[in-house]
């Protein structure tokens, strides 16, 4: 196949409620869509989770746009194409940047799949149609406030609850989420949040039998998260410090971690996301899916990832219900008792609705391969 034609679409889209990190505060999700189109004009579709500022990763918006816009589409011009495999590979000399890359990737994994008639996870070589999923809440403004919306997700059958942490908002916290739930599947995510010296704080956190806690230590680290992780009996779990399969396998020789988050646009795409999964199989790590707000594109890629057979902890892909008033999918991401059932639908396994596509796009652009 080739690529002949790739429209960029800059999308706005105001979340239902405020999302707040240890890094900051989303209201409002910007993040570019990708159409990929072959020389029959079949589309497939990608979604980049870069965010506007550069507080999660360097990447932001318009450095993905700059580098998709100047390098990576250039890159595909004449490009016999036989397996999505093929495009990490092509993009291999451009260093980083790998939500952009990953959002390409992701639509020509879409195209190809919609080529063949077959599902997006089944070309992934993903085996289970039905996937268990969990949730990420926020920081709130009082304890009160995060244990109600803890129990409205846990009412709603979400598989596991995770909550964000900071300095500040962190041991105290968690106490009360377990006095008030003391069997639900619980964890933490710091997003890089403490320093080695923080030690003895992130021990006190064994006292409430975490799943794990996400990325505790600097986003570039795997060196003092090993020392971390020899101290806590808490699985430290790998998000920012994760950014290809060569980080994975360092991390796992250090014992950095014994969980990894693979998020497919932090690593590059779908195609270094199965080596990782394959390599956390192999070594007994168990892996599950991130989550970076997105819409249902995005959301989609996520699922038919999930499918993977080492996928065995509940990921962050919520409904889209509880992020959007409306999605730019149909239909929309459905959640049931913390289940997902996935879709037998060619490529992705939702029709993306162009109607919505076209009343959240605020800037575009066509580019002809
Ligand atoms: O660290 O997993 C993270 C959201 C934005 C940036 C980073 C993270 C998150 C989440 C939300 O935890 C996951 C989601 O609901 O999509
Ligand atoms: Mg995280």
């Amino acid at each position: 196949m080739k690529i002949k034609e790739i429209v960029l679409r800059h999308l706005q889209m105001e979340l239902k409620f405020p999302f707040t990190t240890s890094f900051g505060t989303f209201r409002t999700k910007e993040f570019i869509l990708v159409e990929a189109k072959d020389e029959n004009g079949l589309s497939g579709w990608g979604e980049s989770v870069a965010f506007v500022s550069p507080f999660y990763n360097e990447e932001t918006l318009k450095t993905n746009w700059h580098i998709m816009e100047d390098f990576l589409i250039p890159m595909l011009k004449e490009k016999e194409i036989a397996h999505p495999d093929e495009i990490s590979s092509i993009f291999e000399p451009i260093r980083k940047n790998n939500m952009a890359k990953a959002a390409i990737e992701g639509a020509v994994w879409d195209l190809y799949s919609k080529r063949n008639a077959v599902p997006l996870y089944e070309s992934l070589g993903g085996k289970n149609t039905s996937i268990e999923v969990g949730v990420s809440i926020g920081i709130q403004d009082s304890i009160e406030q995060l244990l109600a919306i803890v129990k409205e997700h846990v009412d709603e059958g979400y598989k596991r609850i995770k909550v964000k942490i900071k300095p500040g908002w962190d041991v105290d916290v968690m106490r009360e989420i377990r006095r008030a739930f003391p069997d639900i599947a619980l964890m933490a995510d710091a997003n890089s949040a403490y320093r080695l010296e923080d030690l003895d704080l992130l021990k006190q956190l064994d006292e409430f039998d975490l799943m794990m806690i996400e990325q505790p230590l600097a986003s570039d680290d795997i060196v003092d998260h090993a020392q971390v992780q020899k101290e806590l009996r808490t699985p430290i779990c790998l998000d920012e410090s994760i950014h290809s399969y060569e980080d994975a396998r360092k991390a796992l020789q250090l014992g950095s971690c014994k969980i990894i988050n693979i998020k497919i646009g932090r690593v590059g795409g779908l195609t270094e996301s199965k080596k990782i999964h394959d390599l956390c199989k192999e070594n007994n790590i168990p892996v599950w899916c991130g989550g970076m707000l997105e819409a249902g594109v995005g959301r989609a890629h996520n699922i038919a990832l999930t499918t993977l057979s080492n996928f065995v902890l509940p990921g962050d892909t919520a409904a889209s219900s509880r992020y959007w008033e409306q999605d730019i999918i149909k239909p929309e991401v459905v959640v049931e008792n913390g289940t997902i059932d996935v879709t037998n639908k060619a490529g992705i396994g939702y029709e993306v609705d162009r109607q919505a596509v076209e009343k959240f796009t605020v800037a575009e652009k066509t580019y002809s391969l």
